[in-house]
């Protein structure tokens, strides 16, 4: 039997069981994603959780091992945990953000599912906005306003026009294909690289601006300039002064669709771009040469989602922006300003105008939040205030932590100081298919299913399908669908029926599609069932952003027009983060070289770091870790050795692969290798996993967005025994 499912990487079919599940795409993908390769090995691995489990406590979280109990033991105890905190410490003391990305489905989505439950009981502590966006969700509003910052962000100008119009863009953090394997909630079809493909073909090129050559995709033609990580903005006001010096300024556009435009050409005055080469690494010609290629045709500037999770990260952003504005090109098609090409394959990619099935949500009572990334903070400081977005806030006194779907271990920055932060609640409770690290750091790790164990809907942002996600096999083990394991504590805490409303999780499915496709003049459930997907209508196509905002339709701003200064950012009094973009040199440190740490090609996140495709790309079992020829010799290292990275926070073990595609002085680390800390002695972590290296800091006090995409470190060849990776090993006693 072939059944249908999709993931965050796509939808694929799916046929066998057990050992011998095999998964293939699904036809009609022109692209699919070679992540769909780690499934099958993934799917009955060594380190999925087989029952519930209670951590012995002896060490420390993190340290100990867990023993297996019955389902009715652990869900007796996490309810009476939660009732005591709730009663002890009151609802706030319940941190319940669990922020991360799970599976793909709408109605199995474990933080709808967690969110759901915890309100119901009375609320939780939440978190706001995503490591991806931490500065921009924020920044943006503030800049083009609620309504230009979700079309900036979740439509932008699509592919078939930039393909059709687009001469030349410039890409800060360049244009990475395997990123675009990736939306949430998966997409049906990837036709990224052919739109780069026609694009090319029409005659587009593209400036790279990148510590890394790769990050331009091989589909597209143009150069790479090599920029030292951090300096952008830097870049971006030399373009901006060359394009005023050149007479190249639209000055009528700027005053007319914008505020601030005056005193940005001002501040870019002594911007040269001599001074931006000595900060940036890039020759003064090469800036010179971009800025006039840039007023000579269409040009589309767009920033990188990356660009923003570094210190300071609201300012290239803003700073890209105001370059966008001095061209004047923003609202004409294939002109203008983007912001994550390369970084999500919904960027550009279409959009519908209604949302998907979703399962309902209910007020959350408790008002405390956190922004997402500062989630150490909340747990090492409770009752201390912090800044965020022009207001002042105190973070609650957690007690219980509870996370379902994401993977603070692999997610957080600073690893030992978030295992110091975990060791403060008196109850961790984690649910996961897997024996992650963040689950090891638990008290109570409840089983659950994966997507190809459980029936569900299944559709991206701006998708072309909706997928019957069908059950595929066996749920593993003992493990349960978050839906039924929520459902058996609300029903010791005295609120199943309000949970559940009477539903089956099957009943549920049927009923979030039927009460959604009869609007869109969809089939029935069972008609769409057995077709397995089903075409979804009316998607808005040939987008071009902010087209209606120059034809006249002012912006939700304070002033209707694009903020180049803000007068209400101004008024927040944030030194590094002011009304108007600024340059802020990166650091000096003790430390030479930059480390990357991006998005790993060979999984999503941390997920399935065990499956085929991610294993193959270990070096002596350690996670990747890529150096210029130079910087290796000058260390004494060569191809295929193990490295030690480390700084002060930490250290680690990585396989080298030697490149020139790094700029010298940059190497590169992707995240999402499993922490393993099981040889202290040795390193923080001996698989690889960058988070050890990375420091805890917020962008800035408006967003405090993470800054996990760069770290500094020293790099020395490790030489000692190599420890075993036991990341992967289930913490049971006797096994
Ligand atoms: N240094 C550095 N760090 C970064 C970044 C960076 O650029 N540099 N990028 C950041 C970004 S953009 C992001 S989005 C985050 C991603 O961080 P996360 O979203 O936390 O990473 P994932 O590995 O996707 O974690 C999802 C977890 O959910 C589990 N899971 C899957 N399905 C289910 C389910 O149905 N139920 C339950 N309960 N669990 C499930 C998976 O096994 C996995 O452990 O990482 C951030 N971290
Ligand atoms: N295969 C795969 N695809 C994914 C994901 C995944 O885990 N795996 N994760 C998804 C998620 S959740 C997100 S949020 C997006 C993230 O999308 P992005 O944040 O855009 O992706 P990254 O790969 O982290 O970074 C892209 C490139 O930015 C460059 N860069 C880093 N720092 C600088 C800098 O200071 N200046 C310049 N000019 N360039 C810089 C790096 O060379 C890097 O390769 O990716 C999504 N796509
Ligand atoms: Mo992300």
């Amino acid at each position: 039997m072939t059944t249908t499912s999709s993931s965050h990487w796509g939808a694929f079919r799916v046929s066998g069981t057990g050992t011998a599940l095999q998964v293939t795409p699904r036809p009609g993908d022109p692209d699919p994603s070679p992540l769909l390769g780690n499934l099958a090995g993934a799917h009955r691995h060594r380190s999925r959780v087989a029952r519930p489990a209670l951590r012995r406590p002896r060490a420390g979280r993190g340290y100990d091992s867990f023993e297996e109990v019955s389902w009715d033991t652990a869900l007796d105890h996490v309810a009476a945990e939660l009732s005591r905190v709730r009663e002890q410490h009151g609802d706030s003391a319940i941190f319940g953000g669990s922020y991360g990305w799970a599976s793909a489905g709408r109605f199995h989505h474990a933080q709808s599912q967690l969110h759901r439950f915890l309100a119901l009981g009375g609320g939780y502590t939440a978190s706001r906005n995503s490591y991806s966006l931490g500065a921009s969700l924020v920044a943006l509003p503030h800049l083009v306003g609620r309504r230009g910052a979700h079309a900036v962000i979740r439509e932008g100008t699509d592919w078939p026009v930039i393909a059709g119009h687009t001469d030349l863009i410039v890409a800060f953090g360049g244009i990475r294909t395997a990123n675009t394997y990736v939306t949430p909630g998966g997409r049906a079809v990837h036709d990224f690289r052919g739109h780069l493909r026609a694009a090319t073909a029409r005659g587009l090129r593209v400036a790279s601006v990148s510590p890394l050559r790769d990050d331009l995709s091989p589909e597209l033609a143009g150069d790479w300039l090599a920029i030292r990580p951090g300096t952008d903005v830097a870049v971006m006001f030399a373009l901006a002064h060359q394009l005023a010096a050149d007479g190249h300024a639209d000055l009528a556009f700027l005053d007319r669709f914008t505020v601030g435009g005056d005193r940005f050409l001002a501040d870019v005055k002594d911007r040269t771009p001599a001074w931006a080469a000595g900060v940036s690494g890039l020759s003064e010609q090469s800036i010179v040469d971009l800025a006039r290629r840039m007023a000579a045709g269409r040009t589309l500037v767009t920033v990188s989602w990356s660009l923003q999770r570094t210190p300071y990260g609201e300012q290239p952003l803003w700073a890209g922006l105001a370059l966008a504005a001095v061209l004047g090109q923003i609202g004409l098609p294939g002109g203008g300003f983007g912001h994550g090409y390369g970084s999500m394959g919904d960027v550009g990619g279409g959009a519908l105008p209604y949302g998907l099935p979703t399962f309902p949500q209910v007020r959350n009572p408790v008002a405390d939040f956190i922004p997402c990334a500062r989630v150490a903070d909340l747990l090492l400081h409770p009752g201390t205030e912090f800044d965020y977005d022009g207001e002042r806030y105190t973070y609650p006194d957690t007690r219980l932590v509870y996370w379902a779907g994401g993977n603070p271990f692999h997610h957080h920055q600073d690893l030992s100081r978030l295992r110091r932060a975990f060791a403060r609640p008196e109850t961790v409770i984690v649910h996961e298919p897997y024996w992650t690290a963040t689950a090891r750091h638990a008290d109570v790790v409840l089983p659950v299913t994966t997507t190809l164990e459980r029936d569900d809907l299944g559709a991206g942002r701006g998708d072309t399908h909706l997928i019957a996600m069908q059950r595929a096999d066996e749920p593993y083990a003992q493990a349960r669908d978050e839906y039924d394991i929520f459902a058996g504590l609300a029903a010791r805490l005295g609120y199943h029926d309000a949970f559940t409303e009477g539903r089956t999780s099957g009943e549920w499915v049927r009923h979030l599609y039927e009460g959604w496709r009869v609007d869109r003049g969809l089939p029935g459930f069972d008609d769409f069932w057995s077709a397995g997907e089903v075409v979804l209508p009316g998607r808005r196509e040939n987008t071009v952003l902010f087209e209606d905002f120059r034809a006249g339709r002012p912006l939700d701003t304070p002033s209707g027009r694009i903020e180049l200064s803000s007068a209400t950012v101004a008024g927040f009094g944030y030194e590094e983060c002011p009304g108007h973009p600024v340059f802020h040199e990166p650091a000096l440190s003790a430390y030479p070289l930059v480390l990357i740490c991006n998005q790993p090609g060979t999984r999503l996140h941390s997920q399935q770091d065990m499956g085929g495709v991610s294993r193959a790309s270990k070096v002596h079992d350690r996670e990747p870790l890529r150096l210029h020829p130079a910087d290796a010799a000058a260390r004494g290292i060569t191809d295929g050795d193990v490295a030690r990275v480390f700084n002060n926070l930490g250290s680690l073990l990585a396989g080298v692969r030697l490149t020139d595609a790094c700029a010298p002085g940059v190497a590169q680390l992707s995240t999402g290798a499993w922490f393993d800390p099981s040889a202290p002695d040795v390193a923080t972590c001996v698989h690889g996993n960058p988070n050890v290296l990375t420091e805890d800091l917020g962008t800035s006090r408006l967003a405090q967005g993470c800054t996990g995409q760069h770290a500094r470190v020293e790099i020395t060849r490790h030489d000692g025994p190599l420890p075993a990776i036991r990341a992967f090993d289930p913490p049971l006693e006797n096994q």
